[in-house]
């Protein structure tokens, strides 16, 4: 990790709110690649907070200041993650499922998403089934995506499967699921259409599932 890189993983580690976009921004007017600077800076950054966390070195203030920062840096790259003029390629529902209010991970992916061409109507957090089937009739989306960071929430997915397949409309959408403890044995396992590791994956997928 470079300089410019380190002064971002050291501001997010430390919760500096101001400190995190003033070091990104630094890094784009250094001419950093604005996913460099998320993949190799920040992200590691917030990897780091929680093995801070599971150590018993931080706790949730810690984790929560943290958080912000990163959020703060974010909102300095997003315009530079999003790429302009790009096509709609389909209506993608995100949210973070019942019981769970990280946010972080599903924000990323709403704005990758979104530079990949994709409308995105963005559930924020703690979302229960039935507003996703709710927000399913709303707006006729090509895909659900479901976002989970707890092991406690994540059977939350699969209620939600279940529930859509219930009400009928399980053949009107295509279902991905994705956050830190999810993999694609669990995505199997639940009857979801796609698990995607990343926000960039998630990209790869969404279009994936879009075209077949
Ligand atoms: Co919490 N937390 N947290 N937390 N937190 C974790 C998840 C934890 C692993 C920390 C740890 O113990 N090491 C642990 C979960 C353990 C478990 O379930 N096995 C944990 C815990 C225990 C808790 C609380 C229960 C703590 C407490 O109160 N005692 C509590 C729960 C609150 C709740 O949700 N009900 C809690 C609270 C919080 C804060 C509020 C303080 C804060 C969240 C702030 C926010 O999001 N606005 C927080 C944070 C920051 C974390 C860690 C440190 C960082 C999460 C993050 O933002 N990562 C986290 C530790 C960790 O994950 N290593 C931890 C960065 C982000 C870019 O990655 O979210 O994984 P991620 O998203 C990635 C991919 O997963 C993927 O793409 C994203 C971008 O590449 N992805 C998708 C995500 N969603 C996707 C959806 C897709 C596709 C891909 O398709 C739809």
């Amino acid at each position: 990790m470079d300089d410019q890189l380190k002064n971002i993983y050291d501001a997010i580690l430390a919760g500096d709110n101001k400190a995190a976009p003033d070091e990104v921004q630094n890094s784009l007017d250094a001419g950093k690649d604005a996913s460099k600077i998320l993949n190799d800076g920040m992200v590691p950054a917030m990897e780091e907070v929680g093995r801070l966390f599971e150590e018993g070195e931080y706790f949730v203030p810690e984790m929560l200041i943290s958080a912000r920062a990163m959020q703060a840096g974010l909102a300095v790259l997003q315009p530079h993650l999003v790429e302009e003029d790009v096509q709609p390629a389909g209506t993608v529902i995100v949210g973070t499922v019942k019981g769970d209010l990280h946010d972080i991970g599903k924000n990323l992916v709403c704005m990758m998403l979104e530079g990949g061409g994709f409308k995105i109507v963005d559930m924020g957090t703690d979302v229960p089934p039935e507003k996703f089937l709710a927000a399913m009739d709303e707006h006729n989306p090509d895909i659900i995506g479901m976002s989970a960071l707890l092991t406690t929430t994540m059977p939350s997915m699969e209620t939600t499967i279940d529930l859509v397949t219930e009400a009928g409309k399980r053949d009107r959408v295509k279902i991905m699921i994705g956050g830190a403890p999810v993999t694609q044995d669990y995505a199997d396992q639940i009857g979801a259409d796609g698990y995607a590791a990343d926000a960039s994956r998630a990209v790869a997928l969404a279009k994936i599932l879009v075209s077949g």
